[in-house]
């Protein structure tokens, strides 16, 4: 009973740990991001990509997700995705998750999406990575904060 109480803590600190890790960095140098009291974030998203590409912005603590774009969006992405290219305003006092996918084609039902590396490519630069030739822009996502 107590070695299993002793497992499960420690467990749940390195899942705990884990986690913060990978929600690394509260000033937004990272793929976790969060708006304030009085400034909302504003995300643009452009993509170079041959393959199908998403970018999933969930709020971290719900890992709802908040807003989503696809680079074959109108152009046979499936209709789960609510943009193209372009730009989202996030609510204030909210945290969120950026998160790119890809698949190994053009948009093509058949296949899985895979989650995408990503670099931060500057203080306010996520780039995503489809392949192997480390550009880091198949998807881009340029994040600011607004007030
Ligand atoms: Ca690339
Ligand atoms: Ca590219």
């Amino acid at each position: 009973m107590k070695y299993s109480i002793i497992l499960a803590s420690f467990c749940l600190t390195t899942f705990y740990f884990n986690s913060a890790k990978a929600l690394d960095a509260p000033d937004g140098a990272g793929n976790y991001i969060c708006s304030n009291q009085n400034q909302a974030l504003i995300f643009t998203v452009r993509f170079n990509a041959a393959y199908e590409n998403g970018l999933i912005i969930k709020e971290a603590k719900s890992r709802r997700n908040a807003m989503t774009f696809n680079n074959y969006y109108g152009n046979g992405a499936s209709d789960h995705w609510k943009s193209g290219a372009g730009s989202w305003i996030s609510e204030k006092n909210m945290c969120y998750l950026v998160l790119g996918y890809h698949k190994k084609d053009k948009f093509n039902q058949r296949l899985p999406f895979k989650q995408s590396k990503f670099r931060l490519l500057n203080s306010s630069t996520l780039g995503f990575e489809d392949a192997n030739d480390n550009d880091y822009n198949d998807t881009v996502v340029e994040f600011h904060w607004v007030n």
